[in-house]
């Protein structure tokens, strides 16, 4: 499976242009990389430019054993507006889970192993150093067991998750896991890549397995189901081996800042807003949320907050938050509120906050404040009604917003979300903010 590991090899590989195939190590297998990640990886060759994935899971097991119960085929169902598409993808050898750490050392040591992408989520960057739960702690032991084996050839890190600047978050995460000779070799033998994601991917139903075995005969229990959106802008900073991504369709570029901003703050904060807002206003599907006139008020002035962040021509501007509205209109996607809703403390930094900041502060930001008042209401909301809510933070975010003062209880929540603790200009406007959301 290897190939020899000489520093002749690694020269000759050095700057190469994406090439025949090879094998990457996937971090994070969940919905969404089986929607994205993975089709592009399964498009960008075939034959003997064919590049195979080995996998590991998130915190969950379950769907390693699911995946290799069925040799590792899934199907994928493309929700168009008026039918579907069915395709079964093929591109996983293997699928372990993430407590696996040997195999993973073992594949990163490979040197046909050229390229790791991760979609482990906002929060698994902040995971810390211990590998028992923390991929990019993982990932540290993988690259010293690489170094320690004299592998030559460079490795690329990809994230593929929904931080600005994701590839230096990662970087940074592994480093501050590594040991200290593996900090010294990291610059010579690995790229860390920055990219932007773009698919929606609901939760998959058992009739949507029903769909894909009518489809193809195949007896499916790890459906996804996704939208015909897709995009991927990566970062063209590769030094070794890669899958040629673009023949599938992405995007390589030298930066991919102002794509990430563009779709964090429109996009993933208009998502953000519809997961709060939207619940507060009795919805429960983002097709709901936008189809509401007071819920469309609030995206609105969301996006006339972030547009005004972006330095991109208004005409494209409007494109792309017109085909957002369509892409949220489309009720075949059934998209919960629920699942996007899950970590806002995390989420919040990334879709509101430095929106806030770059208007100037929260005076010149109503749309982006009204973010955040729809997070810090609606965790107050579903505390005092003793519904369950998904953060990496639940435990302190439900004691503060059990607090009786309004603005004790804004300020003991923003205080959680920013370093620092929140500025009082904040607390008093997410207060005032939070009494104008429409409510079901
Ligand atoms: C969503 C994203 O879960 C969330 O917070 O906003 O999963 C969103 O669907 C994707 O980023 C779309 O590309």
């Amino acid at each position: 499976m290897s190939t020899p590991s000489t520093p002749a090899a690694a020269a000759s590989a050095a700057g190469a242009a994406p090439s025949a195939g090879g094998r990457l190590v996937h971090l994070g297998i969940g919905n969404f990389s089986r929607a994205h990640t993975l089709p592009y990886t399964a498009d960008a060759g075939a034959g003997e430019d064919a590049w195979r994935v080995s996998a590991f899971t998130g915190r969950s097991p379950a769907i390693a054993e699911t995946l290799e119960a069925q040799g590792n085929r899934y199907g994928l169902v493309v929700r168009e507006a008026d039918g579907d598409q069915v395709r079964l993808l093929d591109v996983l050898d293997e699928v372990r889970p993430a407590s696996d750490i040997e195999a993973l050392q073992r594949l990163i040591a490979d040197p046909e192993v050229s390229v790791v992408t991760l979609t482990i989520t906002e929060k698994g960057y902040a995971a810390g150093d211990d590998p028992a739960v923390s991929a990019p702690a993982r990932l540290a032991l993988g690259l010293r067991a690489r170094r320690e084996a004299g592998v030559e050839e460079p490795i690329a890190l990809v994230s593929c998750d929904n931080l600005p600047g994701n590839g230096e978050v990662l970087r940074e995460a592994v480093l501050s896991a590594a040991d200290a000779d593996t900090r010294g070799w990291f610059e010579d033998h690995v790229d860390v890549i920055s990219t932007m994601v773009d698919r929606i991917t609901p939760a998959a139903s058992a009739e949507d397995q029903r769909i894909v075995e009518e489809a193809t005969g195949f007896a499916d229990r790890a459906t996804v189901v996704t939208e015909p959106f897709t995009e991927w802008v990566v970062q063209d900073a590769f030094r070794g081996r890669r899958p040629a991504w673009e023949t599938a369709g992405a995007q390589l570029v030298e930066d991919v800042e102002v794509h990430e901003k563009r779709k964090l703050r429109l996009l993933n904060g208009a998502h953000s807003l519809m997961a709060y807002a939207g619940q507060l206003a009795g919805h429960e599907r983002v097709d709901q949320a936008i189809s509401d006139p007071a819920v469309r008020a609030l995206v609105d002035a969301l996006w006339a907050d972030a547009r005004a962040t972006l330095p991109l021509p208004a005409a494209e501007l409007d494109a792309y938050t017109a085909a957002l509205v369509e892409r949220f209109e489309n009720p075949r996607m059934a998209d919960a509120l629920d699942r996007i809703a899950a970590d806002g403390s995390v989420k919040l930094t990334v879709r509101a906050l430095p929106v806030i900041a770059d208007r100037g502060g929260p005076a010149q930001a109503s749309g982006a404040l009204a973010l955040v008042a729809a997070w810090t209401a609606f965790v107050t909301w579903r505390v005092a009604t003793g519904t369950s809510f998904s953060d990496p933070r639940a435990d302190e975010i439900s004691e503060a917003a059990r607090l009786e003062d309004p603005t004790a209880r804004v300020r003991a929540l923003l205080d959680i979300v920013i370093d620092g603790g929140a500025p009082q200009d904040l607390v008093d406007a997410v207060v005032a903010a939070e009494g104008t959301l429409p409510r079901a």
